[in-house]
């Protein structure tokens, strides 16, 4: 693979990265979380330009500037709500990482940072959310292997255990 895959602890704001993926909810106008820090981060330009966006659906991203953050780009995506996991979460959450990187791809972006999306606010299981950004963005890149380096926020200590292990066991 030519990809670097890696694993960052700590806060995604501070990535300087062609872009990072915030874990949005469908109107794009901001919320708590990751959402919340990126746009303290970035600054009000970030929020009016979202406004043009006219939101995003579930499993869908849309791409915005990065304004005062480090990173020169943002990818907004919208991941399902945790709802037990018959109501197509899994299919759902993957989609927000191929729409993400679909994105990137597009823009020529390199380097792209995601956080464990729907793994807070949204109540996904973060075991099963990181199995499903690691096998998605893995499986991507077998026909896409066009990035520099593809790295997985992880925002807590349980976090980047879980995701080490994942990664390890692959
Ligand atoms: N850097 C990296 N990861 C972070 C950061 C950070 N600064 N802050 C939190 N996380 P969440 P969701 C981790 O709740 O579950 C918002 O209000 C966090 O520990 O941010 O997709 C939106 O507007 C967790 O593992 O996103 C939506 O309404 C992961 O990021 C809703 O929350 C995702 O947690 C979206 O919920």
């Amino acid at each position: 693979m030519h990809t670097k895959l890696s694993l960052y602890k700590g806060d995604i704001t501070t990535l300087q990265v062609d872009a990072i993926v915030n874990a949005a909810n469908s109107s794009l106008l901001g919320g708590g979380g990751v959402d919340g820090a990126i746009h303290r981060a970035a600054g009000k330009q970030l929020l009016e330009e979202c406004r043009t966006l006219g939101g995003c659906a579930v499993g869908e991203a849309k791409i915005t500037r990065g304004y005062n953050l480090p990173a020169k780009f943002v990818i907004h995506t919208v991941g399902p709500v945790w709802r037990g996991g018959m109501f197509n979460e899994a299919e759902r959450l993957a989609s927000c990482y191929k729409n993400s990187l679909l994105l990137a791809e597009q823009h020529h972006l390199l380097t792209v940072a995601f956080p464990a999306i729907s793994s807070g606010a949204y109540g996904y299981p973060l075991r099963q959310a990181a199995e499903i950004a690691s096998a998605t963005v893995k499986e991507f890149l077998i026909h896409h292997d066009i990035f520099q380096e593809i790295i997985f926020v992880c925002f807590s200590e349980e976090a980047a255990a879980i995701y080490k292990q994942i990664f390890d066991e692959n």
